[in-house]
């Protein structure tokens, strides 16, 4: 059976022209000027986008944190994702202290495995670094997971030591694979924190205060040198504010193979909604904390230069009651995370229409980019014969008003709630078929599979 995407403007990284597409089975079989296919079956893209998948590279989902675990299931979660044209999660395998990293992979297959709504692949947080963890590094690398996050933040917890990523990062360089970190100082931040729980500043936006930007810059500077040391490759995860993306840009300039992604959350929130009256800021509790207003011109500048490559969700949604409520009194017990995998490819539309980037930017961020990176071009990213046929049909002429009451993410608030957007998912095929029409979804738990990834593809 085929179906002929027809009418619609074909959007890459170069821009958008019109063109039909043909889906046979789960691929793309041809891309051609309008009229030179036919197909069995007719999607009309008459004045809509036809963009490749979108693919978010950084989600949390049934993530354990804090005594809790966030709320969407692989199930819910990537079905959310499909509401919102992204096929494609990558998710974070979390190896606890004390446990070996093949046994987390495993747990995590087993999370995931015939329950997801898109495909999916891994990263995997290396959080016990010893020698049996870096050795098992080859072996992830050789199951399809090649890129390891390691954190300067949460002692305790995640946290690695300067000498702990040097090791990481030595053995990353050894086996062709890229360190993701989450670079904030967390022996510092922890100690504000301490300090202004015991001085009774408790609320929510103490979470971004004891959290400056400044922390998130020398961290950021910091794991920069040691990737410079080590020549491991090094991608920053949530990037969110300006004087960390300067030192990303700097390293970008001496040819280092640095990269770094942000999220919605950064480019349209700020401090003031963490500031909201009385426990509402916990809603906006994640980390890297919401910043001032002032970052967001730096970041979409970033988007516009390269210095971000990769516009991913960080999705890692708490309930509002229940769970952010366990930070009541104390806001360093607010779980950490926002919900945000169904909207990444609408807000970053409203890029587009407020002239930030280009519709081409648009795709190249939110699909290209996070494709080269992490090893799935050409099956993904890209709408061309042979690729999975991942595609959205998107309008971009349609509104819609975000809120709770209409999102499919198993969270009980909307960081974006009454948020009004141009633009809208009309259809959305995975691996040929359509998961998501106006009809409503038509996909189902199990149609996800799991993409063993190779190496990042922008080395040098
Ligand atoms: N940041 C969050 O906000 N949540 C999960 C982990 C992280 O790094
Ligand atoms: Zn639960
Ligand atoms: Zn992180
Ligand atoms: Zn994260």
């Amino acid at each position: 059976m085929t179906t002929l995407i027809k009418g619609g403007q074909v959007v890459s990284p170069a821009g958008a022209v019109e063109a039909d597409v043909l889906v046979d089975g789960e691929r793309i079989a041809a891309v051609a000027a309008p009229g030179a296919l036919t197909g069995d079956e007719t999607i009309d893209a008459t004045g809509k986008y036809v963009l490749p998948g979108g693919i978010d590279a950084h989600t949390h989902m049934e993530m354990p944190f804090g005594g809790t675990h966030s709320v969407d299931t692989f199930e819910t979660g990537t079905v959310a994702a499909a509401w919102g044209g992204t096929t494609t999660i990558i998710d974070f395998a979390v190896q606890a202290k004390g446990t070996s990293l093949l046994s987390t992979l495993d747990k995590w297959h087993s999370k995931a495995d015939g329950n997801c709504a898109v495909d999916y692949g891994f990263h995997m947080i290396v959080s016990d670094v010893n020698d049996a963890s870096l050795k098992e590094m080859r072996a992830c690398v050789d199951a399809g997971v090649g890129s390891f996050k390691m954190f300067m933040a949460y002692p305790g917890v995640f946290y690695s030591t300067d000498g702990e990523i040097l090791r990481g990062m030595q053995q990353a360089r050894e086996i062709g694979a890229t360190i993701m970190m989450h670079a904030e100082n967390g022996i510092a931040i922890d100690e504000l924190a301490a300090q202004a729980y015991a001085a009774g500043r408790v609320d929510p936006v103490e979470h971004g205060r004891t959290r400056p930007p400044e922390l998130e810059a020398e961290a950021t500077s910091r794991a920069i040198r040691l990737a410079a040391v080590t020549g491991a490759p090094l991608y920053i995860v949530h990037l969110s504010a300006s004087q960390a993306l300067a030192a990303v840009a700097e390293a970008r300039d001496d040819g280092q193979n640095v990269f770094a992604e942000t999220c919605p959350q950064y480019l349209y929130l700020s401090i003031e909604d963490l500031a909201k009256p009385g426990f509402e800021g916990a809603k906006y509790v994640a980390s890297p904390p919401l910043r001032e207003k002032s970052h967001q011109a730096d970041l979409w500048r970033g988007l516009r230069t390269n210095d971000l490559s990769v516009v991913s969700t960080d999705h890692c949604p708490f309930c509002f009651k229940d769970q952010k409520e366990l930070g009541r009194g104390d806001f360093r017990a607010i779980p950490n995370g926002m919900p945000g995998v169904e909207h990444r490819m609408d807000l970053l539309h409203q890029g587009v229409v407020a002239g930030e980037i280009s519709l081409g930017r648009w795709v190249e961020t939110c699909s290209a980019t996070p494709a080269r990176m992490f090893g799935l071009y050409p099956r993904k990213g890209v709408i061309a014969a042979g690729s999975d046929a991942d595609i959205v049909v998107y309008d971009p002429a349609a509104t819609q008003t975000l809120s709770a009451e209409t999102h499919h993410m198993n969270v009980d608030y909307s960081a974006y709630e009454g948020f009004e957007l141009t633009g809208k998912v009309h259809t959305v095929l995975s691996r040929g078929r359509v998961v998501v029409s106006p009809s409503g979804f038509s996909g189902g738990a199990g149609h996800g599979k799991f993409l063993a990834r190779a190496l990042n593809q922008y080395l040098n």
